[in-house]
Order: C-alpha cells, then sequence, then structure tokens
C-alpha cells in the first residue's frame, strides 16, 4: 500500500513536470523609482533632476531562457490608452532592462501616445508589464507613497522574489527600509551585513 501511494505521488511529480516544463521562463517588473530627487537618466542628455526623465523602471529576466520581449509594453494603472513604453528586443537569463522616463516619453511621441513619461505618481500607483498581445499581464506591481519618497525605490530582493523592499540608502526617512541604494541595471542588494563591536561578540559567550 506504500508503495502503491509512493508511485501515485512519482506520477503526479512526473506530470506535473511534463506540464510545466523545466524552470519555466518568465520576465518580472523588479524595481521602480516613481520620486527620483536627482538626475538617474544616463541617456537625457543633462545632470540635473528632472520629475518626469529621471523616473525608471526595471525587468528582469528570471528565468532560465532567452526572451523576445519585442512588441511588450508598459501600462500605467490599467487603463488600455495610457500606454508608457514599448520594448524591443531579447532579454538573456539574468539580465536586466532599464527604461528611463525620458525614453518612454520618447516612445509616446513617436507611437501618438500622451507624453508623459513613465507617469509613476508619487502618492501610489500600480504598473503593469503586458505582452505583445497587448491583453496579457505578465506582472503588476502597486506601491505606496512611503515606499518611494525621493530617491528611494521599491524592489523585489532577491531578484525575481516575491519579496519587495524599499532601498533607502540615499534618503533614509520612516519607515526605514533596507539602508542600501537603488540599482538600476544591477542586482538588487539584500539587506546589510550587520556589524558588531568586541563586546557584543563577547557578550554572547558569558
Ligand atoms: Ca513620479
Ligand atoms: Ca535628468
Ligand atoms: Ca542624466
Ligand atoms: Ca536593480
Amino acid at each position: 500500500m506504500k508503495t502503491m501511494r509512493l508511485s501515485v505521488v512519482l506520477a503526479l511529480l512526473l506530470a506535473s513536470t511534463i506540464l510545466t516544463g523545466p524552470a519555466r521562463a518568465q520576465i518580472v517588473l523588479n524595481e521602480l523609482m516613481p520620486d527620483p530627487a536627482s538626475d538617474w537618466s544616463p541617456t537625457d542628455g543633462n545632470e540635473d533632476y528632472g520629475s518626469l526623465e529621471d523616473e525608471w523602471v526595471e525587468i528582469f529576466n528570471v528565468g532560465s531562457e532567452a526572451i523576445d520581449v519585442t512588441g511588450w509594453r508598459l501600462r500605467d494603472a490599467v487603463s488600455d490608452s495610457s500606454w508608457r513604453f514599448g520594448f524591443d528586443g531579447v532579454l538573456e537569463p539574468g539580465e536586466f532592462f532599464v527604461v528611463y522616463g525620458n525614453e518612454a516619453y520618447q516612445w509616446e511621441d513617436q507611437n501618438g501616445y500622451a507624453k508623459n513619461g513613465l507617469s509613476l505618481n508619487n502618492a501610489g500607483d500600480t504598473i503593469t508589464l503586458v505582452s505583445a498581445d497587448l491583453v496579457t499581464v505578465v506582472d503588476l506591481v502597486t506601491y505606496e507613497s512611503q515606499d518611494v519618497g525621493d530617491d528611494r525605490s521599491w524592489g523585489r530582493v532577491p531578484d525575481g522574489s516575491l519579496n519587495w523592499e524599499c532601498n533607502d540608502g540615499l534618503n533614509p526617512a520612516n519607515p526605514p527600509g533596507s539602508g542600501l541604494p537603488p540599482t538600476p541595471g544591477e542586482p538588487n542588494l539584500g539587506a546589510p551585513v550587520e556589524t558588531a563591536d568586541w563586546g557584543q561578540i563577547k557578550a554572547l559567550f558569558r
């Protein structure tokens, strides 16, 4: 009887592996900068802060296969009419791609949409990644105002995980975040290593 159960479990496991395939390919929204307070964009041609141009959204390929994201789009909130950016190209496994506000503005201009850049509201917002059929929601994230105040990013830690943290290294405020800086185009950092002095270490062994 025991052997029977085990083989049923094994059969189910095998079936689920066949159905889902090995290591599902996946692109996620990985980090956002809705409320910049300094010059973040390397492509806006200036070193000044601009509320529209210096916002950014980072996407990440958390899967094990290269994904062609050509035609995929970013949407502000839930309205069908507010497309902000169209992607073009392939994202390799473990690769990041960052869209800056000025690039979204340029895409909107070229494609006949309202020119609002990424339009990430500082008071909280939802941003959606939609596949090339312009219907399938690939990923969606909602943030609150305290997650993203001046130069604080909201990101998955570790990359691609379900855990989101506020990266407030440039603007420590309440509520406190990870204490680490935002990382456009780079891996999201984990919590800082706790430092300890000799007194604290010796106290552990008393
Ligand atoms: Ca904003
Ligand atoms: Ca700028
Ligand atoms: Ca710049
Ligand atoms: Ca990052």
